[in-house]
């Protein structure tokens, strides 16, 4: 996969050489360049953005600049034409937060640009711009409801969070699996908690089913803590599972956590035959 992120602070992108993220490089599974913006402006002063029409606080990035750095980065030799070919993707806080389905879909793809912005953002004519061009599709996301400086650091989560799906990132596939958000089949979940030695640490024994040696009370154990869990911190995550994969230990476990089958679940969401305690 070739991934290209555009930045006026590239040094900010620097730990993409570090970890499984810098190894991937490295081995060649993932082709990731850090360009400077400003390598396109044409004028003394590598001007990059300007006042808001209609007046406000900061300043915008110019589309003109942007343009010439992203037709670069399109160009045959360095992209295919096919059509979607290429994923722009556009950090703004309001994009749409980013999930685990959609790292997975990116993680697919043969090629993602990253438009890191800065100030109050991009010109909003760049994205209705490539979303125009066949060979693009354009995609504006948040990492939640919170407003950082600029793009660059949802652009390092972006790319971690798909550089580990890619075959030969993480040494054992199985993690990937098991762990939270997972959307293989039985997902959904938080993950239980985990535990290793000492035994017991500062007087605090890891729990003894765990050392028992028995894998079916383990793991029933571990599903019962994953569903506490999620029903206490994430129950809009409960309310969102097939009901249809909650076993009789699951909805108990539920109905001891407090969960009330979907109030304070999704709006519009119906529990169902099989759902929830009433
Ligand atoms: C200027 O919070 B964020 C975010 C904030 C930003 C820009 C991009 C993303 C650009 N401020 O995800």
């Amino acid at each position: 996969m070739r991934i290209d992120v555009v930045s006026i602070f590239p040094d900010y992108l620097a730990p993409l050489e570090l970890s499984l993220v810098g190894k991937a490089r490295r081995e060649g599974i993932l082709d990731l360049q850090v360009h400077d913006l400003r390598a396109w402006t044409t004028d003394r002063h590598r001007t990059v953005d300007d006042t808001p029409f209609g007046g406000g606080a900061g300043m915008v990035m110019r589309p003109d600049v942007w343009g010439t750095a992203l037709d670069h980065l399109l160009e045959p030799s360095t992209s295919s034409a096919a059509p979607g070919a290429t994923t722009l993707l556009i950090p703004t806080p309001s994009g749409a937060p980013l999930t685990q389905q959609d790292a997975e879909e990116l993680a697919g793809r043969e090629r993602l640009i990253i438009a890191c912005g800065r100030y109050e953002g991009i010109d909003a004519r760049v994205a209705e711009h490539y979303a125009q061009r066949p060979e693009v599709t354009v995609r504006e996301f948040s990492l939640g409801d919170y407003v950082l400086n600029g793009g660059e650091v949802a652009a390092l989560v972006l790319v971690e969070a798909v550089a580990r799906l890619l075959p030969g990132v993480v040494g054992n596939p199985a993690s990937l699996v098991e762990e939270s958000h997972s959307t293989a089949p039985g997902g959904g979940l938080l993950e239980y908690p985990v535990y290793t030695k000492p035994a017991t640490w500062r007087g605090l024994a890891a729990p003894d089913v765990l050392l028992s040696g028995h894998h079916g009370k383990v793991a029933r154990w571990r599903r019962d803590q994953a569903l506490r869990r999620t029903a206490q911190r994430r129950p809009d995550l409960i309310a969102g599972l097939d009901q249809a994969t909650l076993d009789e230990a699951d909805r108990a476990v539920l109905t001891e956590s407090g969960w009330s089958g979907g109030r304070h679940g999704a709006v519009g969401e119906t529990t169902g035959e099989g759902g929830g305690p009433p």
